[in-house]
């Protein structure tokens, strides 16, 4: 046991010996075959910055409880009272007046049902009022969407491709002649708007856009050429925020070079087209075309944000909207698992209704596991935004992930549930798991966004490690021994610190599992980086698995966070909740376990180095390699 202050110090002293020696020793080189812009070249060593996101501190194995508790009651009596004068027509126009099968079988939306959406002033619901728009703040647009995403999610995408991404530029990145210009045209669906960055070359890697807009000779105009596809609202929109390489120069070094840069393009420019709508497996009302730009020319007041700039104001549009599609889909799941526990409440089978079956109950409580954790997420994120963080990337990205494959695995098991009946179109389960599925690849496919939560959190903490390695050289002892401790106590586990002390008693076991978890993940991440350096930027297999854990430990916080204030307050479902937050906290415990030995464990990296040779011989081959068994 080594709890007195002498052995603590002898301790730390080995630590910071045993530190030195591994900072300063070779990582590992990275894999060869790497891609034409290797991710070795990115900055691990990035200059540390504060960050009071918990995700981000989460990689250095600190908690940062500033965004997560007490989970907020967002909303100010004023905000509820227009909420709920909105949330009552909107659900009404829902159910009652947009027909979701219709939409689905015409591919369209019939214009009677777009007015009835102009009139509810769905199109411009955060826009700001001096524009026309009904001035939502993000919480109170996530219930909203909510209801949207629970009756017709290709209907969420018209108007989500429109205002949480077509014209959101305008709002956070235009200057006051923009904004007056164009918002007002927007917010109240008089014109439809679109976000165009998508190529036939350029999906994932955003940056890599061909399209390219030089300025004119008389420096009024870029003229812009190329083409995008896959364009939500790209058949029709009117107003459209579009990126395109521009050359820039370097006032220092003299050097041009091509970065990208945002404009607002109206169609009336001249010279954009589009192509028909695309024919495809769900979302089907919602319009999806390419556009192209034919020497479109651009005034150059409509640049967005900054010439050059445009990739960061990509960036920006996407993370602000993402938490959007939480909360739709939160709506989706309340809407398949109410379908489920109608139909397994009412069958009979082998004499006994079927929610009465352990093989059913499960299938509910996880549905409703997974939807209590979307939904927390998503207005937990939806506060932290309308409170003006901006250190909220991550956590919009984890939100995405989550949502869109738990809003998939709960409708696949409400059909399962419903069975042969959940099989058929009449039903409508069926379009709704059609529709969800372009939810784990648009927006940031959800691979590249588990990549970006490891590698952005990894940078952070690599650049924390760098900061130990300048303080060991110079010989900086409050910053060495500060850290050794750390270090120290984290090592041999008796950290008797309990970093979620707010959690509710009730759940005071998960709560102090899941602050172990964060040291956890935190030692797990040192351990990456001290042994693979700027490699581990390429060890995809690796950081499939880091950011699997993180994802598992920001949605405990979350609902540890949300169910201590249902205790806290004593509502009535407090009692639910707490049965809720206790299992799924269990079982991702298991999981974060789990992927953190993954990463470290020799017949798990064994399997993942087998794994990269499986696929490269099928690549070679061209498709599988085996036989069928019969030889014929
Ligand atoms: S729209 C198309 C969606 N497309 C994408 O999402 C593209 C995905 N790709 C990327 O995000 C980037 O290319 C990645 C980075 C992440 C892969 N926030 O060297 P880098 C900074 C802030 O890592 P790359 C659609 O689908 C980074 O720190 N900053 O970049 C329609 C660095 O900064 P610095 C960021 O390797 C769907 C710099 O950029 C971020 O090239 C319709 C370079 O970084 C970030 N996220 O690529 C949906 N990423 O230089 C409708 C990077 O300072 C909406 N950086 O170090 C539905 C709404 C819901 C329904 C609503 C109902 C009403």
């Amino acid at each position: 046991m080594l709890r007195s202050g002498r052995n603590l110090q002898i301790l730390s002293k080995n630590l910071v010996r045993e530190n030195l020696r591994l900072l300063s020793s070779t990582p590992q080189p990275a894999p060869k075959d790497v891609t034409k812009k290797p991710a070795t070249e990115k900055k691990l060593d990035k200059k540390p910055v504060k960050s009071s996101s918990f995700v981000m501190n989460l990689f250095l194995g600190s908690t940062n409880t500033s965004q997560v508790f007490p989970y907020p009651d967002a909303l100010t009596a004023d905000q509820k009272e227009t909420l709920q004068l909105l949330v009552d027509p909107t659900h009404k126009f829902f159910a009652e007046v947009n027909d979701a099968a219709l939409n689905d079988r015409e591919a369209s939306v019939p214009e009677a049902t777009t007015q009835g959406l102009r009139e509810l002033g769905a199109f411009g619901l955060q826009a700001p009022t001096e524009y026309d728009g009904v001035g939502l703040n993000n919480t109170q647009y996530a219930r909203l969407v909510e209801i949207v995403g629970g009756f017709d999610l290709a209907v969420g995408i018209f108007l989500g491709a429109h205002q949480s991404i077509g014209f959101k530029g305008i709002t956070l990145f235009g200057n006051e002649e923009q904004k007056k210009k164009y918002l007002p045209r927007v917010a109240t669906g008089e014109a439809f708007a679109a976000f165009c960055l998508t190529e036939p070359s350029s999906g994932s890697d955003a940056n890599s856009i061909r399209s390219r807009a030089v300025l004119s000779p008389d420096g009024k105009h870029f003229i812009l050429n190329g083409s995008k596809i896959w364009i939500s609202n790209g058949g029709f929109a009117e107003i459209m925020t579009v990126f395109a390489q521009t050359p820039v120069t370097d006032p220092v070094t003299g050097e041009t070079k091509d970065k990208v840069t945002a404009f607002i393009v109206e169609r009336s420019f001249g010279g954009v087209t589009s192509g028909p709508p695309e024919k495809k497996m769900g979302i089907k009302c919602s319009n999806t075309a390419e556009v192209y730009y034919d020497n479109v020319p651009i005034p150059v007041e409509n640049v967005l944000g900054g010439v050059g700039q445009g990739f960061k104001v990509a960036m920006n549009i996407l993370n602000n909207g993402r938490f959007g599609m939480a909360a739709a889909l939160s709506g989706t799941m309340k809407s398949s698992t109410k379908a489920a526990i109608q139909h397994a409440t009412a069958r009979v089978q082998f004499g006994r209704r079927i929610d009465s079956y352990g093989t059913i109950q499960e299938k509910l409580a996880r549905m409703a596991m997974l939807h209590y954790v979307t939904e927390s997420m998503a207005y937990m994120i939806s506060s932290n935004m309308d409170k003006g963080s901006t250190d909220f990337q991550l956590e919009a990205a984890i939100s995405k992930v989550f949502a869109s494959e738990a809003a998939w695995t709960v409708t696949d098991e409400a059909i399962q549930i419903l069975g042969g009946n959940g099989f058929m179109t009449a039903n409508g389960l069926e379009k709704v798991l059609r529709d969800l599925r372009i939810f784990r690849i648009f927006e940031g496919t959800n691979d590249i966004l588990r990549l970006f939560v490891a590698l952005t959190g990894l940078q952070f903490a690599g650049g924390h490690l760098r900061q130990l390695q300048k303080a060991l050289k110079s010989g900086n002892v409050g910053v060495i021994l500060g850290e050794a401790a750390k270090r120290a106590k984290r090592t041999v586990g008796f950290s008797q610190t309990n970093s979620l002390a707010e959690v509710h008693p009730k759940l005071a076991l998960q709560g102090q599992l899941t602050s172990k978890a964060v040291e956890g993940f935190g030692i797990t991440v040192e351990s990456l980086l001290v042994k693979y350096g700027k490699g581990i930027l390429d060890e995809q297999f690796l950081l499939n698995r880091v950011a699997s854990a993180a994802i598992d430990i920001y949605s405990n916080v979350v609902v540890l966070s949300r169910a201590t204030r249902a205790l806290n307050m004593n509502i009535p479902s407090a009692s639910h909740e707490e049965m809720i937050a206790r299992v799924w906290c269990n079982e991702a415990l298991d999981r974060i376990q789990l992927n953190l030995t993954a990463v470290k464990s020799q017949s798990q990296l064994s399997n993942f180095t087998t794994m990269s040779q499986i696929a490269k011989e099928m690549c070679e081959n061209g498709g599988l390699i085996q036989q069928n068994p019969l030889g014929i």
